[in-house]
């Protein structure tokens, strides 16, 4: 870094001082915090992208501020890497120096040292290049501002604002300029309208049918930026039967009392839904429309829901797609890799329900990364978190197997499968878990198979479960291993857990630190209701004992 250079950051980054006496930590997420104190955060993760892009040979570079499903006054950021997928885990721990350090001098030096280490050109070789979306959220506006003077402040860097977007609609974008296909937030929409409309198309018709026998779906939209985007889809494909609720035109608040985090947590219907929707096929999204589950509305007990989450959309997806290779696959030589990556978080019947179908189930932490790290090993790797966030990659060989088939396959029936199973590739978000692709997905293998929202969820039946939050001293304190599933520190702790584990029929518990709240996480699952909350009330007091502020 030069002189000029030097001076230029230290000047910007003594306008953005960091908040006192907090850590801020990478997370599951990106960082999250109260949008009151994210502006110095925000600077430096500009930063951040603006070496990240240099040191990709000036690939673009996404930023996203948004906190997701969390309260509509936090805010966070996350960077997307190249390939549109999260940031490299290589760069977390500079991105947790850079965001606590005290002041520009001691950022400044982090910097020099990181971009030297790194081989990273300072020296106006290369150009950045970072894309900013953000959400709803009121504090986006001047987060975004922030962003743009971390990035302006590396030489030659340059910042496109893309505006009030998805999370998953940054990723894909980042990751269409970088392959250098058209990447508009248009040619994202028409991708996933002509891919989706050409599945339905392949649905075998029996005479007089037509698209809309599976009836309407309405979707809450959680108050966030879904409801615009929804609407936008929507005017694509206007024969799809979609009614638009929360969003967030009608005045409601950001994820409170709607969208898909609360739903699937609390498992009863949002507001905005009501007695009115029973026997309505309906859905919920989160504030930055990255996650989706489905439910239907009990009748006459109190906004209770039947919840149809991540994993049987992951499941119904498995099926459909398994069916579609059966028929390519008999007699080849090429027999593609299928894994699903799941994480503790499954509901245990989801599980044993996949690996029954024969396929092979992996876990890993919690956090997309991890997933999407492990299901891009496979020609297809489904994964889905149970709360609804999830997509499913495909192999470029996989993909060009498919594409050989459909020119040179004599059997129609192949060809179709191939044409789907093209389609569903180009429908969904090869770069994150998306909810608008998601829900399009759903909607046409249920279409497909015929099915409905009632069939689906008959599957499997989902073992009771229950999950809540236990706010400790120090959550670093809770270490765990074999994919979360296992508490090693505090010593004893798991010897605890399994013990009180141990008095269920089908019971399982485990407990981790959240990577973007100050709370430990407890799971636990039984074979009925009153068993998994009693385990998961009972397991909250042990970590209470172990890690609580009375320490
Ligand atoms: P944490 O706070 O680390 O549990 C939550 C979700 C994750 C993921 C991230 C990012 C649960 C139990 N955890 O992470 O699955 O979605 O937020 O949004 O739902
Ligand atoms: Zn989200």
């Amino acid at each position: 870094m030069n002189d000029q250079q030097r001076s230029m950051l230290l000047q910007s980054a003594s306008q953005f001082p960091p908040p006192q006496g907090i850590k801020l930590s990478y997370g599951t997420a990106g960082f999250r915090a109260d949008a009151s104190i994210l502006q110095s955060t925000v600077f430096r993760i500009g930063i951040l992208a603006a070496l990240r892009s240099l040191k990709t040979d000036g690939a673009v570079i996404g930023l996203m501020i948004t906190a997701s499903h969390n309260k509509v006054s936090d805010n966070g950021v996350k960077i997307a890497d190249p390939s549109g997928g999260m940031l490299t885990q290589d760069w977390e721990p500079f991105a947790d120096s850079i965001a606590n350090a005290p002041d520009p001098e001691s950022l400044v030096r982090l910097i020099e040292e990181f971009a030297k280490k790194e081989n990273i050109p300072l020296d106006r070789s290369k150009v950045a290049s970072v894309f900013l979306g953000r959400d709803t959220r009121p504090s986006g506006e001047s987060l975004v501002e922030a962003a743009k003077q971390g990035i302006g402040s590396v030489i030659g860097a340059v910042a496109t604002d893309l505006g009030i977007v998805t999370t998953p609609q940054l990723h894909w974008m980042v990751r269409a300029r970088n392959k250098n296909i058209r990447g508009s937030e248009i040619d994202y929409f028409d991708q996933l309208a002509t891919s989706f409309r050409c599945l339905i198309d392949l649905i075998p018709k029996k005479s007089g049918e037509n698209d809309h026998t599976i009836g309407k779906l309405i979707v809450d939209c959680s108050n966030g930026v879904g409801g615009e985007k929804l609407q936008l889809l929507k005017e694509k494909l206007n024969w799809l039967d979609l009614e638009i609720r929360n969003s967030g035109k009608e005045g409601g608040i950001l994820n409170e009392g709607v969208g898909a985090d609360y739903v699937q947590k609390e498992k009863v219907s949002p507001q905005g839904l009501g007695p009115s929707d029973v026997g309505v096929r309906c859905a919920s999204l989160d504030g930055d429309a990255d996650r989706i589950v489905y439910f239907t509305i009990i009748p006459n007990v109190n906004n209770k829901i039947n919840l149809i989450d991540g994993d049987k959309m992951l499941s119904l997806f498995a099926l459909f797609i398994k069916e579609q290779l059966n028929i390519l696959t008999d007699k080849t030589e090429y027999q593609p890799r299928v894994g699903v990556v799941q994480t503790g978080y499954a509901n245990g019947a989801s599980t044993k329900y996949l690996t029954e179908l024969g396929l092979q189930v992996i876990f890993t932490p919690t956090g997309v990364k991890y997933l999407h790290g492990k299901a891009e090993e496979y020609d297809i790797g489904i994964y889905f978190e149970a709360n609804g966030h999830g997509t499913v990659l495909f192999s470029d060989k996989f993909l060009t197997w498919l594409e050989d088939i459909k020119s040179t396959e004599k059997s129609l029936n192949k060809q179709n499968a191939a044409k789907r199973l093209c389609a569903v590739s180009k429908v969904v978000n090869q770069a994150v878990g998306d909810a608008l692709s998601g829900l399009l997905l759903v909607e046409a293998i249920l279409q497909h198979m015929g099915w409905s929202v009632d069939k689906w969820n008959e599957l499997y039946s989902d073992l009771p479960s229950r999950q809540l939050k236990v706010k400790v001293a120090d959550r670093t304190a809770l270490v765990t291993t074999n994919a979360e599933t296992c508490a090693e520190k505090p010593p004893g702790i798991q010897d605890a857990i399994n013990a009180l584990t141990a008095k269920y029929n089908q019971g399982r518990c485990f407990v981790r630190p959240s990577g973007t709240e100050d709370v430990v996480r407890v799971y636990a699952e039984a074979d009925t209701q009153v068993a998994a909350d009693e385990l998961a009330t009972s397991v909250a007091k042990v970590v209470d004992q172990f890690l609580g502020f009375h320490l």
